[in-house]
């Protein structure tokens, strides 16, 4: 089953919007398999980051997710990476579509609340640099027949 990486990044720890992202991602039918509230330190962040190592704005990206409390998750199910993405909106918020979580709780680029692995390729590493494999969960919810045909 597929896996992607997601983290609800310091502006929607801060503002009280873990509960609320948990619950559009487990109400849409996708499975929980790793969480941890966690402190980014600068070489984990560099590393996540590095694709953007030459952008302007790689280092206020750094700074940012290492200056408060993260959570990190992984989520399973058919399709998760690009679904997720569409959950979470496009990168900028005031450009989010309605109903997207970018789209109904930001208006800035660099506050954008949340990060998802952008491709299936993507979500591999993401998820093996995040997680060690004892703390991912192997399960199936008793709801899975109910989910998929
Ligand atoms: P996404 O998070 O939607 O995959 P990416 O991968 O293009 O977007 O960018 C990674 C992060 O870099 C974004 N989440 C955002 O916080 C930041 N970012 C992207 N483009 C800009 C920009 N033009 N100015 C400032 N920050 C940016």
């Amino acid at each position: 089953m597929e896996r992607t990486f997601l983290a609800i990044k310091p502006d929607g720890v801060q503002r009280g919007l873990v509960g609320e992202i948990i619950r559009r991602l487990e109400t849409k039918g996708f499975t929980l398999v790793g969480l941890k509230l966690m402190s980014v330190s600068k070489e984990l962040a560099e590393s996540h980051y590095d694709v953007h190592r030459e952008r302007p704005f790689f280092d206020s990206l750094v700074k940012f997710i290492t200056s408060a409390p993260i959570v990190a998750m992984v989520w399973e199910g058919d399709g998760v990476v690009a679904s997720a993405r569409k959950i979470i909106g496009a990168t900028n918020p005031l450009t989010s579509d309605p109903g997207t979580i970018r789209g109904d709780f930001g208006v800035s680029i660099g506050r954008n609340i949340i990060h998802g692995s952008d491709a299936v390729e993507t979500a591999k590493r993401e998820v093996a640099l995040w997680f060690k494999d004892e703390e991912l969960v192997n399960w199936q919810p008793q709801m899975t027949t109910w989910l998929y045909e």
